[in-house]
């Protein structure tokens, strides 16, 4: 690492260790402070009382695990993430700590600076304008209703999901987003996912298998499939075929909000144009890490270690760097 980039990185992860006082901390109002919501109609596991999700809805999320909220996220809002992946991608800003991914199909030959080759940037934390979107007070009104009131932003991406090129390499195996955490409690996690555009089955948009929040965490390793399989798209083995599937039909600005272990996957882009999604996976702030050694996520941290050990992936921080990446957005009064 150079020595410029080198001293950056600690700067930002002793302002993230130093906390509040070192400016690292978007405080925003939250719902702590109002009354108690004034029924308690059941024991809900899932979602907490804050007034903010009708019954129906909070009913809707236990039983099934993800909600979708219509229309939440502005045009203007996605214009401007839209225009910041591009600058990006054209190697306008180069925000510290960014992961850029590619398509398997993709050689090395072909890494032009265009948002044709980029499949999904990660760990966006230090781009001031991509990170707004887990400060939006809209998603994080939402968020407040699994995580409580202080909140933490611990993994961004933006998926650009390519033309299939017919090797079926844009879909996405089914998985849980817990197998990538090495931090729980997974009730107190919850994925934001937001559609850019218009996205169906045409252009591959999620499914997801109701109810599967339930479960536990199942093993995940990568899919056997002929035409290759993208780097850490690890695939459950094993789950119940039967279980029922939906496919999530959204609208530009709707919002997916799921929960860790609801199983899920993205299916092959068959349009001609980029599928564009923002997303943030939120924690409360009574989330710990875990050891995941002797546990189905061994296989997970070694891949990510191994990355990491590669000299041109430094930057790599989605998973050893976690603890210091965290951003506490939101904290109740
Ligand atoms: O956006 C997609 O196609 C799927 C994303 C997803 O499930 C993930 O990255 O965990």
């Amino acid at each position: 690492m150079d020595k410029d980039r080198a001293s950056a990185r600690l700067r930002i992860l002793l302002r993230h260790l130093g906390g509040r006082s070192a400016g690292a901390v978007i405080a925003q109002p939250t719902s702590e402070g109002v009354s108690p919501a004034s029924f308690h109609p059941q024991q809900f596991q899932y979602t907490l009382d804050n007034n903010v999700l009708s019954l129906e809805q909070r009913k809707f999320y236990e039983e099934n695990g993800f909600l979708v909220i219509k229309n939440l996220v502005s045009d203007a809002d996605i214009q401007r993430f839209r225009r910041e992946f591009e600058r990006i991608c054209r190697n306008e800003v180069k925000p510290l700590g960014l992961t850029v991914m590619r398509d398997t199909t993709i050689t090395k030959s072909e890494y032009a600076p265009s948002e044709r080759t980029i499949t999904k940037v990660q760990d966006f934390q230090e781009d001031e304008e991509l990170f707004r979107y887990c400060t939006l007070p809209e998603i994080l009104k939402y968020v407040e209703c699994f995580t409580g009131p202080n909140i933490m932003a611990m993994h961004t991406m933006l998926i650009n999901k390519p033309p299939d090129t017919g090797r079926k390499t844009s879909r996405h195996p089914l998985h849980q987003d817990l197998h990538y955490f090495p931090f729980r409690p997974s009730s107190s996690i919850v994925c934001a996912w937001t559609a850019m555009e218009h996205i169906d089955r045409s252009n591959g948009c999620l499914v997801v298998l109701p109810g599967t929040h339930k479960g536990t965490l199942k093993p995940h390793d990568y899919p056997q499939w002929e035409g290759g399989v993208n780097i850490m798209f690890h695939g459950i083995q094993d789950y119940d075929k039967d279980n029922a599937r939906v496919h999530v039909i959204m609208e530009k600005g709707d919002t997916v909000f799921f929960h860790p272990l609801l199983i899920h996957g993205s299916g092959r882009n068959k349009s001609q144009g980029f599928r564009k999604a923002i997303s943030c996976h939120f924690a409360g702030a009574n989330c710990h890490y875990i050891d995941v050694k002797g546990t189905s996520q061994e296989n997970i941290e070694k891949e990510v270690l191994e990355l990491i050990r590669i000299p041109w992936r430094f930057i790599f921080n989605w998973w050893t760097l976690h603890a210091a990446a965290d951003q506490v957005i939101s904290q109740g009064k």
